[in-house]
């Protein structure tokens, strides 16, 4: 089996992006897969673009893409992409769209296809705070996962793909006051156990993770 992970580039004035920065430390092999690492842009459409060039090269059994939350204090999986981007700062390449449908001949929202309930519990396992997300926002990092999600159902089928937000790295937080962080070891265990999650799970657990609100 083979796992191509991405992790996006620096944007937002900020050096370093955790996403990217755990990604390239994950084990070449895990739970006997073959993984793929590869840097993305923070840019609409390009990163898409990229994205899927490398699937076409690589052919992966599994696509996990990977993007910092600044803000959020767990692993974030997320559940759901939407048909749409609403930017509030511009990406690398100075794009801001508004209101843009991603792609027109695309579904409102697709479903991550990665078993989610099962990677949660088992980041939880492993004592590191994860959750499901119902929202990847508007920015770059919804952008690409309904991208991976349109391109699997346009045209590679049988792939399972989907999408994990991380928090800050500590260093990125030490002039954030009240800002959540997550250490780089953490992040990379928490992520190894999605890999190993969805290389072992094809059918998701029926557990409550939802929310209220
Ligand atoms: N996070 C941004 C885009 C790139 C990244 O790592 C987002 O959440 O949209």
């Amino acid at each position: 089996m083979k796992v191509l992970v991405t992790g996006f580039d620096p944007f937002g004035g900020e050096k370093v992006n955790p996403a990217f920065e755990a990604v390239k430390r994950l084990e070449d092999k895990i739970a006997g897969a073959q993984v793929i690492k590869v840097e993305i842009p923070t840019v609409f459409r390009k990163s898409i673009e990229i994205l899927d060039k490398k699937i076409e090269e690589e052919k992966p059994d599994v696509v996990i893409c990977v993007g910092q939350a600044g803000g959020r204090f767990d692993m974030t999986v997320e559940r759901v992409a939407i048909n749409i981007s609403d930017a509030s700062i511009e990406d690398n390449e100075g794009n801001k769209p508004i209101d843009e449908t991603i792609f027109e001949d695309g579904e409102n929202a697709y479903f991550s296809s990665l078993p989610i309930k099962s990677i949660v519990s088992n980041i939880r396992n492993e004592k590191i705070p994860a959750s499901v997300s119902n929202t990847a926002g508007t920015y770059v990092c919804n952008h690409i996962m309904y991208g991976l999600l349109y391109l699997i159902d346009k045209k590679y089928k049988n792939i399972r793909g989907g999408f994990i937000h991380v928090p800050y790295l500590p260093e990125q937080v030490v002039d954030k006051r009240s800002t959540p962080s997550m250490n780089i070891n953490d992040i990379v265990t928490a992520l190894t156990v999605a890999i190993k999650t969805t290389v072992e799970t094809q059918n998701d657990i029926k557990i409550s993770d939802g929310k209220t609100h």
